[in-house]
């Protein structure tokens, strides 16, 4: 997900872009105004850390645009390409090491999990926006 600042910032093409040249497939995304109650679902594991109540605000305070990209070995390599929670502390070459300066304010969400990816998916997608199609290049990626 790219979270309010990446939306304000005009980062969206520049963090779509780095998921598509990479070889990743999207299948769904849409530019949400999440509520505070979403937010706070959202973020349902950090509910006892002292920051979830500015952090969910933050994240209910301007559009995200939420996205599902597939492809081999994607939490991972997602992760790896979205960099360490402190931007600070993110390789450069990332996408919060070369455009984030502080946690609060990362631009960025990417599931940690498969687990946590099935989740979010369901929390903030219908199963009917989730697009099956052949993508062309894939046989010049695998
Ligand atoms: P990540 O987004 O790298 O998976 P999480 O899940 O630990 O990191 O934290 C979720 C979000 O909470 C972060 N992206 C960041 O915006 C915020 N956050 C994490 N730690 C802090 C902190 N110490 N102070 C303020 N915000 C934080």
């Amino acid at each position: 997900m790219i979270k309010p600042d990446g939306v304000q910032r005009g980062l969206v093409s520049e963090i779509i872009g780095r998921f598509e040249r990479r070889g990743y497939r999207l299948v769904a995304m849409k530019l949400v105004q999440p509520s505070k109650q979403l937010a706070e679902q959202h973020y349902d594991d950090l509910r006892e850390r002292s920051f979830f109540p500015v952090l969910t605000d933050f994240l209910s305070s301007s559009p995200v645009v939420a996205m599902v990209w597939s492809g081999e070995d994607i939490v991972v390599q997602g992760r790896a390409m979205i960099g360490a929670t402190n931007p600070l502390k993110s390789a450069p070459g990332t996408i919060r090491g070369d455009l984030a300066i502080v946690t609060g304010k990362n631009i960025i969400h990417g599931s940690d999990s498969v687990e946590s990816a099935e989740k979010e998916i369901a929390l903030w997608f219908n199963d009917d926006e989730l697009c099956t199609y052949e993508k062309c290049t894939e046989t010049w990626i695998y």
